[in-house]
């Protein structure tokens, strides 16, 4: 039996068989206790759990049962790191599993499958709204709709708000080489252990994954905030799931393309340890998993309707099932070119950093917009709030941020920044680095010739909530293969 996903948008819907049949089985599972490996509660507690905050918005009842193997199951999400991919996967394999199971065994489809919101889909004029069957009260002649009970933003639509100045995109898609090297971006993120936050952020994680995250999270004012604003909330709003379905549908077809290199090194395939993925099965059993069963071909790896629409791969790429590159292109080892020596507070006022570029690329810099890229760095980003956004403009030494036009700034999301905050947790407190490709800005600045140094200027944007701290800014650039 096949599990066909398909986009939302092709259902024939609204309230397709396929979603009546998502918003009865979430209705079940809602109805399970926290301690049973098939609860709602229970799955979204295996990406992330913040049990306080849970008793608090009565999503827990109180003294809830815990599971013994909370310690292991619970808090596993990875992100900002190589596992963020290969994890979700299994997550989602997982969750569709369970579902599947129960509407089987309610006289449902036997293959039924997690549908997709395909939000990229630019011959979709309503892609990017957030489908109906997640906003409507009722449904199944007026029963209440599990689908749209959910805490969010104000945000229907996905694109540009006032909190997150930015849009979604395919941007990510045209990234060759999945692992990145220190400083520079990559597809799939930089080589990280067990992490529910690693360090820095891989193309397809940031863009569009954080941006959807936040934007239907809603800003950080309003108490609660939206729960896909953060991750120990994220997967308990069903939206979550068709989220990370499409994310895993843009792996899919990025994989497809002959001149993308998916990262299949030993340290990969195996995943981490001692502390390995773990899910659970329609069953109930508990079963490790590694990345390498996840790859196309394998037990885990699943099946789309479609892998052209809104992916940005074209279709003469993306023939039949997904390879794996063997001979993947290789860039050219990232060199840091530029540096500031001081850590900042950033809070909604500008504030400005200098960062000393140093003399060697210089010679190189006329050539930048040719076979290299740039890459500009905000690291050790720590915060109080769930997750956090920032503005960064750079200019020449001395100017006048409010001068150098739209395309000087750039928007970093901080997407967990709470939880790669705290001291507590897997990642030590060591906060997140975001990673943003500033060719076409440095070529402008930099292009005639001896700079020696640039201005950062960074302020949240309105919304933001609590200040941030940024241990360092940094400038990359690297060789392309
Ligand atoms: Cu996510």
């Amino acid at each position: 039996m096949t599990r066909t996903r398909t986009d939302i948008a092709k259902l024939g819907g609204p309230w397709s068989e396929t979603m009546v049949w998502y918003a009865r089985a979430v209705g079940e599972l809602r109805t399970r206790a926290f301690d049973q490996p098939t609860a709602w509660t229970y799955l979204a507690a295996i990406h992330g759990v913040d049990f306080q905050g849970w008793l608090n918005q009565n999503i827990l009842p109180p003294n809830p049962p815990i599971p013994q193997e909370a310690r292991r199951i619970f808090n596993q999400c990875q992100h900002a790191g190589w596992f963020f991919l290969p994890w979700h996967r299994g997550y989602l394999h997982a969750f569709e599993a369970i579902l599947g199971d129960w509407i089987a065994s309610q006289g449902g489809p036997g293959d039924w499958a997690l549908p997709y919101w395909n939000y990229l889909n630019t011959n979709d004029p309503n892609a990017r709204d957030i489908p109906s069957e997640f906003v409507d009260a009722t449904f199944d002649g007026g029963t209440t709709n599990p689908l749209s009970q959910a805490t969010r933003g104000p945000a229907t639509t996905l694109g540009p708000q006032a909190w997150i100045p930015v849009d979604i995109s395919l941007n990510a898609q045209t990234e060759t080489i999945y692992t990145s090297d220190p400083g520079t971006l990559g597809y799939g993120g930089p080589i990280s252990g067990f992490a529910q936050q690693g360090n820095a952020f891989g193309g397809n994680e940031s863009d569009p994954h954080n941006l959807v995250h936040v934007m239907v999270g809603g800003d950080n004012s309003p108490s609660p905030q939206g729960w896909m604003f953060d991750p120990n909330f994220a997967a308990l709003d069903p939206l979550f799931w068709v989220h990370h379905c499409n994310i895993d549908r843009l792996w899919a077809a990025w994989m497809t393309s002959a001149a993308h290199s998916q990262e299949t090194s030993r340290p990969w395939r195996n995943g981490p340890f001692p502390r390995q993925f773990t899910m659970p099965d329609a069953n109930g059993n508990l079963n490790v998993f590694i990345p390498s069963e996840t790859l196309p071909g394998e037990a885990l790896a699943p099946t789309y309707d479609d892998l052209v629409d809104g992916t940005g791969i074209p279709p003469a790429a993306s023939g039949g099932p997904a390879m794996v590159s063997a001979a993947p292109p290789t860039a050219g080892p990232s060199r840091l070119i530029g540096v500031n020596d001081q850590s900042l507070t950033v809070t909604g006022t500008q504030v400005r950093s200098r960062l000393a570029m140093s003399a060697a690329p210089t010679q190189t810099l006329g050539a930048v917009g040719g076979q290299q890229r740039v890459f500009l760095n905000v690291e050790g980003v720590k915060g109080q709030s769930a997750s956090g956004v920032v503005n960064v403009t750079l200019t020449a030494p001395g100017a006048d941020p409010g001068d150098a036009g739209p395309e000087a700034t750039k928007t970093l999301v901080f997407f967990g920044l709470a939880n790669a905050t705290s001291v507590e947790g897997p990642h030590g407190g060591s906060g997140l680095s975001q990673i943003v490709d500033i060719t076409e800005i440095a070529t402008r600045l930099m292009s005639d010739g001896q700079v020696d140094a640039l201005d950062a200027h960074l302020a949240q944007p309105e919304g933001g909530g609590a200040e941030l701290t940024v241990d360092r800014i940094s400038i990359y650039i690297r060789e392309e293969p």
